[in-house]
C-alpha cells in the first residue's frame, strides 16, 4: 500500500529529525530535508524515507526537492530555522536579521509555494514550526522575535488564501525546548551560554515533545484543522518566567 508522503525540512537534526522519525512511525514515508547531506541521508536510511538535500534560501535547491516529490504532498513540514544573537534591538547585527529572514521567513515561503500545487492534488497540510516568540516579545529576542511573528502572519495569512482549498494549515509554536543545537547556534557556540537558557530547569521540552505535536496535528480527520499549537514546558509560564532550581 502507498503511503502518505511528508517532507521535513531541517529534518538534519533536533525537532527536524525527530519529527522525521516520528512520523515514519505513524506510517508515513518522509523526505528528509536539509543541508547536511550525510546526516539526512543516515536518517532517511534509519527510517526508510528519502533524503534530498536543500537549502531552503536556495530557489534551485527548492526547484529539485518539489521536483523529488513529485505531484503529491500529504504533509509539509516547515521546521527548518533557528535562532541567531540575543542582543538588543539598539545593538542588532543586522545581518543576523537578514540570515534569519531568509530561512525562517523566506525559506517557509519559499518552499510551501512550491510544494502547494501537490499539497492541493493530495487534499494534504500544511505545519510551520513557529514559537513561542512569535506569539509574545521578549527583551533579547531581537530578530528571532521578529522572524516567528512574521512566520505565524504568513500561516494565518496562508489560512484565509486557501479557504476554499483542501490544505489545512497549522502553526507548532513551541517554548523551550532543549535540542541538539538551537540555543548553541543562537549564541554562536558559547556552550556556557547555551547552558544557562536551560539552568535549574528540570524538564524543557524535547525534540520528542514536538515530534509528538506535530504527528497528532498530522493524524486528526481531514475536515479538522488545528490553527495554532502553544507547548511549553511545565516549567515556563511565559518565555520570561521560567520555574529554575539553582543550587
Ligand atoms: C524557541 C523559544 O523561548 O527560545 O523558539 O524564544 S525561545
Amino acid at each position: 500500500m502507498t503511503r502518505p508522503l511528508a517532507v521535513v525540512t531541517g529534518a538534519s537534526s533536533g525537532i527536524g529529525a525527530a519529527t522525521a522519525r516520528r512520523l515514519a512511525v505513524e506510517g508515513f514515508e518522509v523526505v528528509c530535508a536539509a543541508r547536511r547531506a550525510d546526516r539526512i541521508a543516515a536518517l532517511a536510511a534509519e527510517i526508510g524515507g528519502r533524503a534530498v538535500v536543500c537549502d531552503v534560501t536556495s530557489a534551485d535547491d527548492v526547484a529539485a526537492l518539489a521536483d523529488d516529490v513529485g505531484g503529491r504532498c500529504d504533509l509539509l513540514v516547515n521546521n527548518a530555522g533557528g535562532a541567531l544573537g540575543a542582543d538588543p534591538v539598539a545593538r542588532s547585527d543586522l545581518d543576523q536579521w537578514r540570515s534569519m529572514y531568509e530561512v525562517n521567513v523566506i525559506g517557509v515561503v519559499a518552499v510551501t509555494k512550491a510544494l502547494l500545487p501537490s499539497l492541493v492534488t493530495s487534499q494534504g497540510q500544511i505545519v510551520v514550526m513557529g514559537s513561542t516568540a512569535g506569539q509574545v516579545a521578549y527583551e533579547g529576542g531581537g530578530g528571532y522575535v521578529a522572524t516567528k511573528f512574521a512566520v505565524r502572519a504568513v500561516v494565518d495569512t496562508l489560512r484565509l488564501e486557501l479557504w476554499d482549498q483542501p490544505v489545512r494549515v497549522c502553526e507548532i509554536a513551541p517554548g523551550m525546548v532543549r535540542s541538539e543545537g538551537f540555543a548553541l547556534t543562537r549564541f554562536g557556540g558559547d556552550r556556557a551560554k547555551a547552558d544557562a537558557v536551560y539552568a535549574g530547569v528540570a524538564q524543557p521540552l524535547t525534540s520528542e515533545d514536538i515530534a509528538d505535536c506535530v504527528a497528532w496535528v498530522a493524524t486528526r480527520p481531514p475536515h479538522v484543522n488545528i490553527d495554532r499549537m502553544i507547548v511549553r514546558p511545565r516549567a515556563q509560564a511565559a518565555n520570561h518566567k521560567v520555574y529554575r532550581v539553582l543550587g
